[in-house]
């Protein structure tokens, strides 16, 4: 359908009996139509198919899809389970064949590009399960509201990824000494389809680039990964707000300075070095901001769904997972008494550094009555959730409060 637009990917009013034609249909008011205007059947692709038909649309220009909680039950989650975040437009043609990644910057000895055969073929595989979380997941909880997307706690995922190290990559290009960052370039368009811009390129410091589970993956859960998550190819960094992870990857820069690609700008994935009152703005220079990078640590009740009722004297079975950026959690305790007393819940480890990690417990309720399950992860530095909204940021990012569910026991 590509002769229906102009090289601005306009729609062409002269194309009215083509669009027509491959509508299958005439446009009823079709003089109403606005000139430029693109008919949302000839939209982007629909970001939905093969998906559960639970998810949360939290908008679809960008496309951003939020997972309810109950849904993220699963151990590893399925692709049908995860949530989408983009900043643009999905590439409108993706060739496999002619796919390269390119690593240039100022802090490399010569640019090299691969295809995705040289990828596979030169470097050894790994496969890791990585906790992937949206740095504005919770971001509804926050009041005054922050301009974003308002999303629950559903905005996270931890999937199998199948790829090559970044670090043997960049061993294999070779990388000067003054290296402190590294940013990355997807081929997803800019909202605008400006093709000068991007629409989002970030990156962390080099000391995270380097770590063994930072992949250049084209597998989730054993198969390519799905078209809007990022096929042929991805940057998959565990532990740091997911927009780290260059989804359509085509590109990696080494920079010798802090890496200034889009969204690394004003206040961006950045907190206030000191907390301010709900509400003000502050100037977005780095006497003020701090980049986000390790995520806070954070747990999830995935079973049951709030809202549950069971019959009085019954055990509730409850489950889910948590996870810490960086480091692991040491402990998940859950409260049945508003935060009162907490009792320990058990606790496995993670199957690989990165991934989230599995809680469950059972709770027998002494009457019946209302009841709400608090769930609280405390990580291996012995830094808990809190049980209230964090301090407000005008990104309105990391609300990592602990979660709550209403039960009836009747
Ligand atoms: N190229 C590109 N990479 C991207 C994005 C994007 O818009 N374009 N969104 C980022 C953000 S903000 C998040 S939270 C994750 C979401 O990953 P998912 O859609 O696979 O869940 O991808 C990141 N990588
Ligand atoms: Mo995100």
């Amino acid at each position: 359908m590509k002769y229906l637009f102009d090289r601005r990917g306009f729609l062409k009013k002269s194309s009215l009996a083509a669009i027509v034609a491959s509508l299958g249909s005439e446009i009823v008011f079709a003089e109403h139509l606005p000139k430029n205007y693109i008919p949302v059947a000839f939209g982007e692709k629909d970001a939905l198919k093969g998906k559960n038909a639970n998810l949360i649309v939290q908008g679809d220009r960008p496309w951003n899809v939020e997972s309810p909680l109950d849904l993220l039950d699963d151990r590893v989650t399925p692709v049908d389970k995860m949530f989408i975040r983009n900043n643009g437009l999905i590439p409108e043609t993706i060739d496999v064949k002619t796919w390269t990644l390119t690593i240039d910057g100022e802090s490399v000895k010569a640019p090299k590009t691969y295809t995705l055969d040289d990828l596979k073929k030169k470097f050894k595989h790994y496969t890791y399960q990585l906790t992937l979380e949206c740095g504005g997941n919770g971001r509804s909880g926050y009041f005054p509201a922050a301009s974003g997307n308002q999303w629950g706690q559903g905005a996270v995922h931890c999937s199998e990824w199948t790829g090559v190290r970044l670090k043997d990559i960049l061993a294999d290009v070779g990388v000067k000494s003054d290296a402190v960052y590294i940013g990355y370039h997807g081929k997803d368009q800019h909202l605008s389809k400006d093709p000068k811009k991007e629409a989002i390129s970030r990156g962390v410091p080099i000391s995270k680039a380097m770590e063994d589970e930072t992949l250049v993956a084209w597998q989730l859960n054993g198969k390519d990964i799905p078209e809007f998550h990022g096929f042929p190819l991805r940057l998959v960094i565990g532990g740091w707000p997911a927009s780290v992870s260059g989804k359509w990857l085509s590109g990696i820069s080494v920079r010798n300075k802090v890496h200034d690609g889009a969204k690394m700008e004003g206040h961006s994935y950045k907190m206030p070095k000191s907390p301010v009152p709900p509400g003000t703005e502050i100037p977005t220079t780095e006497e003020y901001y701090k980049i986000i990078e390790s995520m806070p640590v954070k747990s999830l009740i995935t079973f049951p769904k709030t809202g549950a009722t069971i019959t009085a004297n019954d055990v509730l079975p409850l489950r889910g997972h948590a996870w810490a950026g960086d480091l692991a959690v040491k402990k998940v305790e859950v409260s049945i008494d508003f935060g009162a007393t907490w009792q320990d819940c058990k606790l496995e480890g993670p199957v690989n550094r990165l991934a989230w990690q599995h809680w469950n417990t059972s709770i027998k309720f002494p009457v019946k009555g209302y009841y709400e399950v608090w769930v609280r992860a405390t990580d291996t530095k012995g830094v808990s959730q809190p049980m209230v909204i964090p301090a407000w940021n005008p990104g309105g990012y990391l609300n990592n409060a602990c979660e709550r569910i209403a039960v009836k026991v009747g």
